[in-house]
């Protein structure tokens, strides 16, 4: 990266995946001249830690980007639609995990290990987009399947942990554990039914087709980063009660013949995989596993023995790390090292 260092803003830095950019920062030793703490007025005043110093988060404003290199944002879909070109007209790159601008024609998706010359695209409005959680850990493990094999259809089904909405939700998942095993009375406050021992099969909101936002997500998003808008693809999105890490199971056809055993030789050296797959002694994917790191574990891959070129596999993920933070700061190392 050179010895060139950068001025960060990070918006919604008291969050769930704005505490963990601040990790990733400091973690990753991303080239830091100076940090803003951004998020609402509620926080401001606030103090957070970065590499040892007490920094106090300020209100997120139209003109807090002045004099910023590059601002992550992860505050929400209306705050990005709004203080996203506050940033970039100020010369501020932004790198913006939520769903504001992915489908914007001028906004690169961009998941480093996949498309990372998609980044150069940063030019026409000044945003990258991060893609979404469950897009992310999937396209990172079909990418170069898609490259030797081409493939025909997706078939995917997720288990999401409930970090996945934010930090009230993963309070919400302890505070009814607690209750239920107390035979206490359990309160629903963020999702629409009890999530502690039940799954949710609902995601976001609920569209005209009968899917959700969050599988129409998926569709879209993993399109839009393969480079290929015919791949028919189809997504159930369930919400879990596990706290880090979601886990997928994926189903794919490809046009050219496919073999489980060439698959798992393939993951064996792609970057951000690991391969995690020895089932005769227990050995597959973990949401446990994964949670806390940064690498896309892919298990379970056998061929599916109900179509001609099918494989069936299982892609687990930390969701706050790879799925939103780790990849978004990874775009910023790349605008450092190459276009800044
Ligand atoms: P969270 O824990 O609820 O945190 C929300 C953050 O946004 C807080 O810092 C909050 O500040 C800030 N915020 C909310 N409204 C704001 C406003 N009007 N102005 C400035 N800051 C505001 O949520 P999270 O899990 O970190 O997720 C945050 C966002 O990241 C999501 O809404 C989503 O768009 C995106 N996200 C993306 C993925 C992905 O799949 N890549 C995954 C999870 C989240 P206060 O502390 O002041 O309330
Ligand atoms: O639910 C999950 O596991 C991932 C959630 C992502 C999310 C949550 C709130 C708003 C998003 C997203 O990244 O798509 C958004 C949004 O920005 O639309």
């Amino acid at each position: 990266m050179g010895n060139k260092k950068f001025n960060i803003a990070v918006a919604g830095a008291t969050g769930a995946v704005g505490n963990q950019m601040l990790a990733c920062l400091e973690e990753r030793k991303f080239p830091v001249k100076s940090i803003k703490l951004l998020a609402s007025s509620r926080s401001a005043g606030k103090k957070l830690r970065f590499k040892g110093d007490l920094l106090t988060v300020e209100e997120l404003k139209e003109d807090s980007f002045k004099g910023m290199d590059i601002a992550l944002f992860s505050a929400g879909g209306g705050t990005s639609e709004r203080f996203a070109p506050c940033a970039a007209g100020d010369g501020c790159v932004v790198v913006d995990n939520s769903s504001a601008w992915r489908m914007n024609e001028d906004v690169p998706l961009v998941v480093p290990e996949v498309n990372p010359h998609a980044v150069a695209g940063y030019t026409k409005k000044g945003i990258i987009a991060n893609p979404n959680c469950s897009t992310i850990q999937m396209v990172a493990a079909l990418s170069p399947l898609h490259k030797e094999y081409k493939i025909k259809r997706i078939v995917v089904s997720t288990y999401q942990a409930v970090s996945g909405t934010g930090k009230k939700a993963v309070d919400e998942l302890a505070d009814q554990t607690r209750a239920v095993l107390n035979f206490m009375d359990c309160k629903n406050r963020v999702y629409p039914h009890r999530i502690a021992f039940n799954c949710l099969p609902h995601i976001d909101s609920f569209l005209d087709n009968g899917y959700t936002k969050e599988e129409m997500k998926m569709v879209n998003e993993t399109r839009k980063i393969l480079e290929d808008d015919t791949i028919p693809i189809t997504a159930t999105t369930v919400r879990v009660p596990v706290f880090y890490g979601h886990s997928e199971s994926v189903n794919i056809e490809t046009c050219k013949p496919i073999a489980a055993v060439d698959v798992k030789k393939m993951f064996e050296n792609q970057p951000g995989i690991l391969l995690v797959d020895d089932p005769d002694n227990n050995v597959y994917p973990l949401a446990i596993d994964a949670a806390g790191q940064d690498l896309t574990l892919v298990g379970r891959i056998r061929d599916d023995e109900s179509v001609e070129n099918g494989i069936n596999m299982w892609i687990v993920a930390d969701n706050i790390r790879k799925g939103a933070a780790t990849n978004a700061v990874q775009i910023a190392e790349l605008l450092a090292m190459e276009y800044l």
